[in-house]
Order: C-alpha cells, then structure tokens, then sequence
C-alpha cells in the first residue's frame, strides 16, 4: 500500500489481553518477534517506552542502560526499523502511585526525573531525538490532595530540567483527560501548547495527539491536530478511535467514525505533515477476542484505513468545495463528503 507517511507501532500494542475484569488470554510475545512482524507488515519504526527498551531498568546502572540501548537498537537496525521516540512509563512503579513530577513525596519525584533522564539516555542510544511524556499520573484522584496551581509548575520545571540535560533532545507531550486519575493536569492540546509556552525552549516541546484521547476530552481529534499545527509543534500523532467518553478503547483507526479519521487524515495531509520527519503511530490494542495467530491485524487495519483515506483524501474535489463555500451550501458539501466516503 502506498503511503506518504512512516507508520509506528509500540510493543504494547501486542499484548495478553490484560484488562481490569480479566487476565491475558494470548502467550506474551518476545520484543524480537514483534519487530520482525512490524517490519513484514509495513511499519517503519518502533514506540518504546523506557523500560520496553531496556527491561531491567531499576536495577541497573546508568552505563548498562545506555548499553543495554545500544544492543536494541542493533535488533531495530536488523529488521530496517527506527525508534520514533522514547516514553518513560511513570505509572507502574509503586514509587508513581502518586504521580511522578507532581507527586507529593520528594523521594519519588526524584524518581521520575532519573526515569524521565534515562529516557533521555535510551532515546539517544536508539537513535532518537524524541521523549514522550504521557502524563499518566499527573493529576489526582482526590482533587484536594494536591495544589493544582504548584503542580503545574513541577510540570514545567521537570520538563525545563530534561531540556537543559540534552540539548538536543525534544519533549513530546501527551495529553490525555482522565484515566487512570480522575482529573489530569495536561487534558488537551491547548495545555500542552501552553506549557510549551511556558518552558525555557519552547521550541523543543511540542505534542502528541492520539484519536482516543481527544474523544475522551469531549472534542474533535483533527481540529486537535490542526491547533498543534498551527504552532508547529505536532510531533506525533497516535491514531485509533474511541467509541464515546467511557474507557480508553484504543480501537482500531476508523473503527467508530469513518468521518472524524477522515478528516484526522485531511488535515495531516493538508498541512504536509511527516515533512519534517514525523511519523504516524497506531496506538491501537487489539480485541480481547482476538486469536493469538492473527493478532496484529488491528495494526493492519489502522494502517489500511490510513492509507485508503489518503486516497479519499486525494479525490476530494477542491474546486466543488470552493463552489460549496462561495454558495455557503455546507448541506451539499457535506453531502459529498458522505458520498466519497461511502463510494
Ligand atoms: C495511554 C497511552 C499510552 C501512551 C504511551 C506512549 C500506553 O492512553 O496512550 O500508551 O501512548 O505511553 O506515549
Ligand atoms: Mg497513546
């Protein structure tokens, strides 16, 4: 299929089927098979967390991490693949509980920042110039427990902290509104502008959109996109879809609304997303349901409806969308976008 974009995945996007009413249901799959099977299926490059890359994380030194990274990134090299960037995963580490840069106990927010420098350490090793902050823990679940005001400014000096550690490095931040807190400190695209904004280099904090997590904030992911654009500073994306505001789904691209992934694709194309060497992850998880011999078929999937919407993308009449415009006939124009779409 062809594509103009770089297609990503993480290792968790194969997994047990692990979920909060069940236990996995498919045999653990090891990394090395795992980016075999990505690069046979057409991606480019891979998603790490920190310790997807390096395991042992906690209990080893800072040069056999580095190390440790640097034999990864021959396994990557094997299968033609590249690390798209680096996530240090603050959320399962009994010393997270209460979040890592906003934590209220100093001890564990000097934890995440050694996490948060080991990313950094890793993405290097691996070749990357990115760290993504998914902000898991960042927030609360009993609101009065933190001063949200405060917090917020750990939140910018944690991440001025990880730019002045490499100055080549670049913060992607995640947003998300909830789960697994109730409340989150970086809900949307707006507030990662905003810190953007607020650090020492703004120019190396930019944004993750994923699909889901729009939906879950109650707004729409390509206008999502299109605000982080704007600024220049959409550094990743992470597509799937989401059926309403009820748990992170991770569902496959397009599976919900054909119409909302549409125009996540037109306004990447639109603004000639990629150009600048980003790429498009697939933040899918497959169904629980799913048998263990076809389980990268919701990577597939995303990856297809991605690529048959460029093509809708493509045919899409600019000159009858002027017309549409100058008439102000929105009824006919949307008309026509069901039509291509359902043609
Ligand atoms: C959670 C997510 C995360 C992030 C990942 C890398 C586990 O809703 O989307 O996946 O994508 O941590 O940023
Ligand atoms: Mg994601």
């Amino acid at each position: 299929m062809e594509s103009r974009f770089r297609f990503t995945a993480g290792p968790w996007n194969v997994n047990e089927g692990v979920e909060a009413f069940g236990p996995g249901v498919r045999p653990e799959v090891p990394i090395e098979e795992k980016f075999k099977k990505f690069a046979e299926i057409g991606l480019s490059g891979v998603q790490f967390h920190d310790d997807d890359a390096v395991p042992d994380i906690n209990n080893m030194t800072e040069r056999q991490i580095i190390d440790y990274a640097k034999d990864m990134k021959s396994t990557l090299d094997k299968y033609g693949l590249v690390a798209e960037f680096v996530a240090p995963r603050l959320w399962m580490d009994p010393r997270t509980t209460d979040g890592g840069f906003t934590s209220n106990s100093k001890e564990d927010y000097d934890f995440a920042m050694w996490r948060a420098k080991r990313s950094i350490d890793i993405a290097r090793a691996l070749g990357s110039k990115n760290v993504v902050l998914w902000l898991a823990r960042e927030g609360t679940l009993c609101a009065e427990s933190k001063d949200p005001v405060e917090k917020v400014g750990k939140l910018i000096d944690s991440i001025n902290e990880m730019l002045a550690y490499d100055e080549n490095i670049k913060i992607l931040i995640e947003s998300k509104p909830n789960e697994p807190i109730d409340r989150s400190y970086c809900p949307t695209i707006g507030h990662v502008m905003a810190l953007s904004a607020a650090t020492k280099d703004p120019a190396r904090v930019g944004a993750v959109l994923e699909s889901a997590h729009a939906i879950l904030a109650g707004l729409d992911p390509a206008n999502e996109m299109a605000f982080a654009l704007k600024f220049g500073k959409l550094g990743s994306v992470h597509l799937n879809d989401q059926n309403g505001c009820r748990y992170d789904q991770d569902k496959s691209f397009g599976a919900e609304s054909l119409r909302s992934a549409f125009n996540q694709i037109k306004v990447l194309v639109d603004h000639n997303y990629g150009a600048g060497g980003e790429m498009v992850g697939l933040d899918v998880k497959a169904m629980r349901t799913q048998h263990p011999d076809d389980q990268y078929r919701h990577i597939q999937n995303s990856m297809k409806v991605a690529c048959m919407l460029e093509e809708k993308v493509a045919r899409f009449d600019r000159e009858f969308q002027a017309r549409c415009i100058a008439e102000r006939n929105y009824e006919k124009l949307e008309m026509y976008v069901m039509e291509l779409l359902m043609s």
